[in-house]
C-alpha cells in the first residue's frame, strides 16, 4: 500500500529530475515546455497527487506541503536558468568584436528633385540677363494677391472655387505677383526679378495640382518696351530648350490678364517638329508657355510707380508645364508622388 512518506519521496525525486532535465535546456520555449510536463494539469506532479485521496487524512496535509515545495522548487529552477541564459547571451554580445574598419554598407547618391534642377536652371538663365531673385511668403493678404494687381472683386480667381483662404481676408497666394508688388513697394526702379515659388490653387487632374511651382519676371525702367519682352523670352527659350539645337521662335498672341495691358499667351515654336506640326503641339507647330504683358498703369498706381516715367514688362510660366515638356511628363502627379523610379531619371 502506498503511504505518505513514498508520495513525498516521489515528489522529491521530481524536483531532482527536473533539475536535470533543463540543465541542458538552452532557450526559453523548451524550458516553458518542460515546466508544463511536470506541473501541468497532466503533469507528473499532477500524477503523484492523484494518489492522496487514498491516504488516510492525517497523513495528507504532509504531503500537500511537499507538493508545494516542488512546485517552490521548480518554478525557481526555471528562473534561475533563464536568468543565467539571459547573462550568457549579454556576456556572448559584449565579447563580439566589431571590425570597425569594414567598408560600409553601399547608399545610392541622393540629388535634387526635378523641379528643384529646373527651377534652379531657370533661374541661371535669367541671371545670365541681369535678374535677381525675389522670393516673399506664400500665405499672402487679399491685396498683395489681388487687389494691387487690379484683379477686381468679382473675378473668378477670387472665388473660393479657385483660392485657398486661411482667413477673410488672407489667402494661400495663387500666383508669385505679390512677390513683386512687394519688390515694386521695396524698391524704386530699375527693377530686373524673376520670382520662382510654390503657389496654390483649387485645380486637381493630370495637367493641374493644388500645389505647383511658378516662375515669373518683371523689369521695371525707363522706356521698357514689348520687344524687350520678346527679347528676353526668346534668350530664354533657347537657352532652356538648348538641347534641341536653338533657333526656337517666339510668338506673343493677344489674351487678357488684369494687370498687364496689354496681355499676351506666349507661345514658342514646337521644340518636337520644328514648326511644322504635330501631336504634341496639335498640329499648330506652337506650343504655349505661359503668359506675358506691359505692366498696367493701376498696377504701379498701387504701388506708387509713376507711370508716366516708367513702363515695364512681366511674364508667368509654370515650371511642371516647361519641365513636362522638356521631358515628356504626362502626369503632374509623378512630380509629387516620390516613387524614385520614376525621379531617378533626372
Ligand atoms: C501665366 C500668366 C502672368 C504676370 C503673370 C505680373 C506681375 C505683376 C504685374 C503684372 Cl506684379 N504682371 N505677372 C503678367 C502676365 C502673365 O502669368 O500664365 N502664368 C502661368
Amino acid at each position: 500500500m502506498t503511504t505518505g512518506s513514498d508520495l513525498i519521496a516521489q515528489l522529491e525525486r521530481l524536483g531532482d529530475e527536473f533539475a536535470a532535465v533543463i540543465a541542458p535546456l538552452a532557450d526559453e520555449q523548451t524550458i516553458r515546455a518542460a515546466q508544463a510536463q511536470f506541473l501541468g494539469k497532466k503533469g507528473q506532479v499532477s500524477e503523484v497527487m492523484k494518489e492522496l485521496g487514498r491516504l488516510p487524512p492525517v497523513d495528507r496535509p504532509l504531503v500537500g506541503q511537499a507538493a508545494n515545495r516542488v512546485k517552490d522548487t521548480i518554478a525557481a529552477a526555471v528562473d534561475a536558468r533563464l536568468v543565467a541564459l539571459a547573462a550568457a547571451r549579454r556576456a556572448a554580445d559584449l565579447a563580439r568584436t566589431v571590425d570597425v574598419t569594414l567598408p560600409g554598407r553601399p547608399c545610392g547618391g541622393g540629388h535634387l528633385h526635378l523641379l528643384t534642377q529646373v527651377r534652379l536652371e531657370l533661374v541661371g538663365i535669367f541671371a545670365e540677363l541681369g535678374f535677381a531673385v525675389a522670393e516673399g511668403p506664400q500665405i499672402e493678404t487679399d491685396w498683395h494677391t489681388f487687389e494691387a494687381l487690379a484683379i477686381p472683386k468679382d473675378h473668378p480667381a477670387r472665388d473660393m472655387q479657385d483660392t485657398f483662404y486661411v482667413a477673410d481676408e488672407i489667402v494661400l497666394r495663387t500666383h508669385t505677383s505679390p512677390v513683386q508688388i512687394r519688390t515694386m513697394q521695396g524698391h524704386p526702379p530699375p527693377i530686373r526679378i524673376v520670382a520662382p515659388g510654390v503657389v496654390y490653387r483649387r485645380d486637381d487632374d493630370a495637367t493641374h495640382s493644388p500645389m505647383f511651382t511658378q516662375i515669373e519676371g518683371l523689369v521695371v525702367d525707363e522706356g521698357v518696351r514689348v520687344s524687350d519682352l520678346k527679347g528676353v523670352l526668346l534668350h530664354f527659350v533657347n537657352r532652356f530648350y538648348a538641347g534641341s539645337g536653338g533657333g526656337l521662335d517666339v510668338r506673343l498672341r493677344p489674351s487678357y490678364f488684369p494687370f498687364v495691358e496689354p496681355g499676351v499667351e506666349i507661345d514658342m515654336s514646337c521644340r518636337f517638329c520644328r514648326g511644322g506640326g504635330c501631336r504634341l503641339c496639335k498640329g499648330s507647330g506652337w506650343i504655349e508657355i505661359g503668359g506675358a504683358g506691359m505692366v498696367d498703369p493701376d498696377v504701379f498706381a498701387q504701388v506708387g510707380i509713376d507711370s508716366e516715367r516708367y513702363t515695364g514688362f512681366a511674364f508667368g510660366m509654370g515650371i511642371e508645364r516647361m519641365a513636362m515638356l522638356r521631358h515628356g511628363v504626362n502626369d503632374i502627379k509623378l512630380y509629387y508622388e516620390g516613387d524614385l523610379r520614376f525621379l531617378d531619371q533626372f
